[in-house]
């Protein structure tokens, strides 16, 4: 919006005026921050609704890590871990579902379960293959983590509104620097 000596004569609005317009911009701002902040953090989202499906998972276990390390699936999915180790005997337990497989060295074994507990779940090594054991870890996602990136969407729309309120002020500054100067 361009105010001054070049617009005409009648529409020139005077500093008040322009404040004033200005304020009521802020609120507008604010009103679009909030409205969005709220469907960000309460709006369902169609990823939870997926029906349940057969899922099946190649997991390698070697020293000492598994891969993949993480595992998403859906509330309700019938989840298939074929788990095999390459070098030395290694197991693979479920915190929270509480079950268990091992696989001998070059083996393959089958863990089938239904994903009837939502949240994150750990997966541990069961067996003692070395050192590092107890660092065989892995995560078992059921549900999309969809607390995470609500909170990762509040954050980014906290930090934008920032950066939006902060370039509005410095912009008042700059308008008001001219006038206290005359
Ligand atoms: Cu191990």
């Amino acid at each position: 919006m361009s105010i001054g000596p070049t617009a005409p004569l009648g529409l020139q609005l005077c500093p008040k005026r322009v404040n004033g317009y200005q304020r009521m911009g802020n609120l507008g701002k604010l009103a679009l921050f909030v409205t969005t902040g709220l469907l960000v953090a309460f709006a369902p989202l169609p990823l939870s609704k997926a029906p349940p499906a057969m899922r099946t998972f190649q997991v390698k276990a070697s020293r000492f890590e598994f891969s993949p390390a993480e595992i998403t699936v859906n509330p309700g999915d019938q989840v298939s871990i074929e788990l095999t180790s390459s070098d030395v005997v290694h197991g693979l337990y479920i915190d929270g579902y509480n079950l268990q497989i091992a696989a001998d060295p070059g083996q393959t074994q089958t863990l089938t379960f239904t994903a009837d507990q939502s949240g994150t779940f750990r997966l541990r090594c069961s067996v003692t293959c070395g050192d590092l054991h107890p660092f065989m870890i892995g995560k078992l996602h059921v549900g999309s983590n969809t607390l995470l990136w609500r909170a990762i969407g509040l954050a980014t729309l906290s930090i934008i509104s920032l950066l939006v309120w902060m370039s509005s002020r410095d912009r008042g500054k700059n308008r008001a620097t001219p006038d206290a100067e005359i």
